[in-house]
């Protein structure tokens, strides 16, 4: 397991130093790094930021659609009093797979581009003296990694990273880059779970470290009291008229665990947790055991210069306009986000589907971005894919799993579940991930569009289903939405005949939108055939009880591949990509302010 996923706190025991700011930059797309000794760190680079995605920097097409190797390089000082701790260099992600080396020495290699990982480097490290970092990251895509891609040559040799979904192939340290110095054998890893009484909550909880002999848990109210107490490295927490934490309503306590050798403290972790439950029950979906109706988005890590870069100031604006429009849930599509965007989730109550990066699973999505046809899960690439997959869900899973925010995990987004040789692939991971949470939350995926109740081999996987659905816009479109209208709603009857009594969230669906363009009567990228589309979909909504959700395709527009299909990237964002109202913002708040936060 990786050991380095908890988030860095600051206290007694533990220091946490951001080595965020410029590094050096430099590619490689000879593959000469090493034999250019460049794993020893280099001072001659371009000066880039991190985090940062490098693309958007550039004013030449060569850098910013370059695929292969490129290396980060910085220097960083390690004072005398970290002595006796361990030293780690924490990358929030580095997409899509790196090497570390410091001061030359090779540390660890890391694959997966949006979940953390962690580099001891307490042997490499000269303690009260400047040390540099390097870091290979590469950025090529594959059909045996996630996100699923190609790597292609062109005539002239460049190398053209060939997505098999439309985000923009953005690369790059792309969040925050951290030094820590924590306790030799100290705390890894810890979990919580929650039982709800009339006027008691109790709190499961385990701890993991290395040594000690016992751990003190406390827990902390917001106005800073102790409430509940108790020892073990595992016990209850038990807190009388405890403060729920509810859908756009959080309250927050705090959680703190004291190491013990003997009787002296070793080490110690706080964070934020919440009081509450979910459960899938019948058509359902209960937050406190109480029925909740999802409104949001689909979202991506996407802005102006920075790509996909962590940005708070981005993410403060998201979460206001969510707030505004009457959101009280997002899908984190395609891939886990910075840890911080839960963090917000937790503080303003907002609940998230948590998606592992398994997308482009589709040879018929690769079809519609380049011309492949072939089932996904027969290819001869899925054993190692799988390896990756449970490795990433592992991951993803132990980060995220105290937020309170989290109310799901979405293995997939728009697999292949048409075929047989999908099946056993499904059966697979979800027996391997069944006890991976604690708190057992639902999983899920979502399921593309030839995906349907009919055609699905796979409706017996998910807790509840996903659907991506878009008629009226890739199909049945314009003046023919009506029939996308009665196909909707025949698919759906399908759904409500079968015997099948789970709940369904329409995760996707959604026109493209050129803010500003206006016509009456409306015609397809107009702001007036974006609200139609979306009042088209809320009438089906609004005929079926078992739909408990919608979360429109994109909060904002993004930036995708080139193609025939895209004018300078996704335009379905309710939101410009700057973050402002399209006309279907003020329907959608309209709509979704009516109902009752929770509802
Ligand atoms: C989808 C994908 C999403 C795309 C969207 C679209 O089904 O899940 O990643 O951006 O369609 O707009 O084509």
């Amino acid at each position: 397991m990786e050991k380095g996923l908890l988030y860095p706190v600051i206290n007694q025991y533990r220091a946490d130093e951001k080595l965020d700011g410029l590094w050096n930059f430099k590619f490689d797309p000879a593959g000469e790094g090493e034999q250019q000794g460049w794993q020893k760190g280099f001072d001659n680079g371009i000066k880039m930021p991190v985090p940062a995605s490098f693309n958007d920097f550039f004013t030449d097409k060569d850098a910013r659609e370059y695929t292969g190797d490129f290396w980060y390089s910085r220097h960083f000082f390690v004072p005398d009093y970290f002595k006796g701790q361990e030293i780690q260099i924490r990358f929030g992600a580095a997409t899509h797979r790196a090497v570390v080396y410091v001061n030359g020495q090779e540390i660890r290699s890391h694959e997966g581009g949006f979940l953390p990982f962690t580099a001891d480097v307490t042997d490499a490290v000269k303690f009260g003296q400047e040390n540099v970092v390097a870091v290979k990251v590469n950025n090529e895509l594959h059909r045996d990694a996630l996100p699923a891609g190609d790597t292609e040559t062109l005539k002239n040799g460049k190398k053209m990273a060939k997505p098999f979904f439309d985000f923009y192939n953005y690369s790059g340290l792309n969040r925050s880059v951290h030094l820590l110095a924590v306790p030799k054998k100290g705390i890894y890893d810890y979990s919580t779970s929650y039982d709800l009484g009339e006027s008691k909550a109790t709190v499961h909880y385990s701890v993991r470290a290395d040594s000690g002999s016992n751990v003190k848990a406390s827990l902390i109210d917001e106005n800073g009291q102790v409430v509940a107490t108790n020892e073990g490295k595992s016990g209850d927490l038990i807190v009388t008229q405890p403060k729920l934490w509810n859908v756009r309503d959080a309250y927050l306590y705090t959680i703190q665990f004291k190491l013990l050798d003997q009787d002296r403290v070793i080490d110690e972790y706080q964070d934020q947790i919440g009081l509450r439950t979910v459960e899938i029950k019948g058509h359902e979906i209960l937050v406190n055991h109480k029925s909740v109706y999802l409104r949001g988005f689909g979202r991506h890590e996407d802005s102006i210069y920075a790509g996909r870069a962590f940005d708070l100031n981005v993410e403060r604006r998201d979460m206001n306009l969510m707030k505004w429009i009457g959101a009280n849930s997002f899908r984190s599509s395609h891939y886990p986000y910075d840890e911080q965007v839960y963090r917000f989730a937790d503080r303003e109550g907002i609940l998230v589907i948590d998606e592992v990066p398994a997308v482009g699973f589709k040879m018929a999505a690769a079809s519609f971005l380049g011309g492949l046809d072939q089932s996904f899960f027969d290819g001869d690439w899925t054993k190692e894919l799988y390896k990756k997959h449970l490795d990433q869900i592992n991951d993803m899973i132990q980060r995220d799993k105290n937020h309170p925010s989290v109310l799901a995990w979405s293995l997939f987004n728009e697999p292949d579940t048409s075929t047989n040789s999908a099946v056993p692939y499904f059966e697979k991971l979800f027996a391997a991930t069944a006890n991976l949470d604690p708190e057992k939350r639902p999983r899920t995926f979502t399921l593309n569009e030839d995906d349907t109740y009919e055609k699905s081999k796979c409706l017996k996987f998910p807790d509840f289903y996903l659907l991506n659905r878009y008629p009226g816009w890739y199909h049945k479109w314009g003046y023919e939405i009506s029939d996308g209208e009665a196909g909707l709603r025949a698919e759906l009857d399908e759904w409500q005949k079968s015997d099948i009594d789970k709940p369904i969230v329409f995760s996707e669906y959604g026109a493209d939108t050129e803010p500003g363009l206006h016509k009456l009567p409306s015609i397809m990228w107009s702001e007036e055939y974006q609200i139609e589309l979306l009042e088209m979909f809320n009438r089906v909504f609004d005929s079926y009880d078992f739909i408990r959700g919608e979360q429109p395709w994109n909060l904002a527009d993004f930036q995708t591949v080139e193609g025939n299909m895209r004018v300078n990237g996704n335009k379905k964002g309710i939101f410009t990509r700057d973050r402002q109202p399209k006309a279907a913002a003020f329907y959608l708040r309209k709509r979704w302010t009516k109902l009752p936060l929770d509802y």
